[in-house]
């Protein structure tokens, strides 16, 4: 009896992780559409013990459709999302299309749940909601306990990030890069256009005039927003290392409150979404691969910044599983809201 739901981009990587979701927290759908392009139309599955075929997106596709789920990258977000929200359907858009326009809500559940009171099912209408970037999701999920107490002035953070987001193509082309490198043979460059197995490099995003990344400049943006705090300073440094499928941050804090490293671990211990790993004694600490397939954000390293007057600032480190927390866990915590 619960809403009639569409995945839009089921056979992407994110769009294969909402399924997962779905199923993992029981979501209670009353029945489930499968949207891909022309190309995936006609191919059949299994999801729940039900065989479903793939439908081709076309306008038609959101009729009688509550809640959209979509992961099939800007441009299809751009075509698709008002169509569906002009035929009732509530959208969750995991791309960039809409995130800074200021009438669609930027929500991570744990952090800025408010940001969409105004929206729910059976209002009678559609309405746009925007997934942020899996960078951004997983420094809020940590940073904001934290901000919340003693506010942050300044942030600076360094990424590194893993292939799943850059997609399914580049997991592959890494996985396919290893054997080919290990086996003295040079490196299939498709999707970067550098050698990606056993080295790292500056985010693939377009470099902008500004010296920043997009990648980058989304954090400052996204983070303003979600913080609705034009103010905070923030500095990003993006990067891609080869991990298949989780998110690293190191994140410096400047506070206007002092704040001691051992107030901000209970803080954390307590913060939804979060699990602190954070063992000195066994130099035990987050990695992408504890956290891989895991819904909660990981943080450890959690110390004073010794740069910084008394208790004005921290640096943590966080990991968090870039197509879960980052991507479809996200969303459909926020479609779990509408409910
Ligand atoms: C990455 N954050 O890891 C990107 C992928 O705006 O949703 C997602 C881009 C976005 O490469």
């Amino acid at each position: 009896n619960g809403p009639s739901v569409a995945v839009v981009g089921v056979t992407g990587a994110v769009g294969q992780e909402f399924l997962s979701v779905l199923s993992d927290r029981n979501f209670p759908y009353r029945s489930i559409k499968m949207l891909a392009s022309k190309r995936s139309a006609g191919r059949r599955f299994t999801f729940e013990e039900k065989e479903h075929v793939i439908e081709e997106l076309t306008p038609e596709s959101f009729d009688g459709v509550d809640i959209a789920l979509f992961s099939a990258g800007g441009s299809i977000s751009r075509e698709f999302g008002p169509i569906a929200v002009e035929r009732g359907t509530i959208v969750v858009d995991n791309s960039s299309a809409f995130r800074m326009d200021e009438n669609v809500p930027l929500v991570i559940p744990e952090v800025n749940p408010e940001a969409m009171d105004h929206i729910k099912l059976g209002m009678g209408k559609g309405a746009l909601i925007a997934n942020p970037n899996c960078s951004t999701i997983i420094c809020l999920v940590a940073a904001t306990p934290l901000h919340r107490r003693a506010k942050v002035l300044r942030m600076v953070v360094s990424t590194y990030q893993a292939a799943s987001g850059a997609g399914a193509a580049a997991m592959e082309e890494l996985e396919l890069q290893t054997r080919e490198v290990l086996e003295g043979r040079s490196p299939t460059c498709k999707i970067f256009n550098q050698q990606y197995a056993f080295n790292l490099f500056s985010h693939n995003a377009s470099v902008l005039s500004n010296g920043y990344n997009e990648e980058e400049m989304k954090m400052v943006k996204e983070t303003r927003k979600i913080w609705n705090d034009k103010d905070v300073k923030i500095t990003a440094t993006c990067i891609r290392v080869p991990v298949m499928r989780a998110h690293a941050e190191s994140v410096n804090l400047q506070f206007e409150k002092p704040l001691d490293e051992d107030t901000a671990r209970d803080i954390l211990k307590n913060a939804p979404g979060v699990v602190v790993i954070d063992d000195r004694a066994s130099n035990h600490f987050p990695t992408p691969l504890e956290v891989s397939n895991k819904d909660d954000v990981a943080v450890g390293r959690i110390r004073r910044d010794l740069s910084q007057d008394g208790n004005l600032g921290l640096d943590i480190f966080v990991c968090g599983d870039q197509v879960r927390k980052g991507a479809a866990l996200n969303a459909i915590q926020i479609a779990e809201m509408l409910l």
